[in-house]
């Protein structure tokens, strides 16, 4: 395959990190799609807590591209300060998973591996609707760091922040609005019986949703079902079991978060 680099040859180099939910969307389709590390090359950012207890993304210790920006400073490398990014290997780069996917899927050859897209349009259009559902209508609802600072700065109620009542409550309401699109639409997997990029959306959001203490069997019986076939896979299982397990593990810290939102700053 030929990676686009003005003459520049060499594999992208993805930036991602395995806390990242976000980055999970991509490394279980490069996992399950079976594209290999000499065309899109893992790179694991740095991760820090900020005061507020807030996770914060770093450029990678002792990698090439920090040297270059000079600083850890995510932000000077991605000025969205998030994660993932696709580096070309001309410099240029890609944020946002839905079009990070895409551009790869545009390198690869469509006879080879799993698809993770189902050829019927109606299908495809399903799974395209569970992965914005949850890029757009959940996953910055949840979000922990959106939270704490809401609680920290805008008076917003003061709860555990993975449990806090705005998180299970935008979970909910759009794993069931998932959970009745898969009704009509799920077979072994989220859309059919074929892994496809609707999973890979699907597996770190409900990730998310267990550390939030969700019964996922007991309140979205087509998603628990989907959920336990997907994981039984083994690329997506890998990478779950490289992240740290079924259950999103590291998320704030606990101990910067009291003193952050203790009453006395909200004066
Ligand atoms: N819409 C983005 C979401 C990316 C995102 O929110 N990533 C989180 C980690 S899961 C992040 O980097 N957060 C750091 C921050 O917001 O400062 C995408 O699909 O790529």
């Amino acid at each position: 395959m030929t990676t686009p680099g003005n003459g520049r040859t060499g594999p992208f180099r993805l930036f991602f990190h395995p806390a990242s939910s976000a980055s999970m969307r991509v490394t279980l389709y490069l996992r399950c799609r079976g594209v290999p590390r000499d065309v899109v090359e893992l790179v694991s950012t740095g991760l820090e807590t900020d005061h507020r207890g807030i996770l914060v993304f770093t450029m990678p210790d002792g990698d090439r591209e920090t040297e270059k920006v000079g600083t850890k400073d995510l932000t000077a490398f991605n000025p969205e300060g998030r994660v993932p990014v696709l580096l070309l290997p001309d410099g240029r780069k890609l944020t946002q998973t839905g079009p990070i996917i895409d551009f790869i899927d545009d390198f690869l050859p469509r006879d080879e591996g799993m698809r993770l897209l189902p050829d019927d349009p109606w299908a495809r259009a399903q799974a395209k609707r569970i992965m914005w559902i949850i890029a757009s209508d959940v996953q910055p609802y949840q979000n922990i760091a959106f939270i704490i600072q809401a609680m920290g700065e805008w008076g917003m109620v003061k709860a555990p922040p993975t449990e806090h009542p705005l998180r299970l409550h935008y979970i909910r309401r759009e794993f069931g609005a998932i959970d009745g699109i898969m009704a009509e639409c799920a077979g072994r997997f989220a859309v059919g019986d074929e892994l496809s990029l609707a999973d890979c959306f699907l597996v770190p959001q409900i990730r998310n949703a267990l550390l939030a203490g969700i019964d996922l069997a007991a309140e979205f019986p087509t998603m628990a079902r989907v959920w336990e076939n997907a994981i039984a896979v083994r690329q997506v299982k890998e990478v779950l079991d490289e992240a740290g397990g079924i259950v999103q593990p590291l998320v704030f810290d606990e101990d910067k978060f009291e003193v952050y939102t203790e009453p006395a700053k909200a004066e």
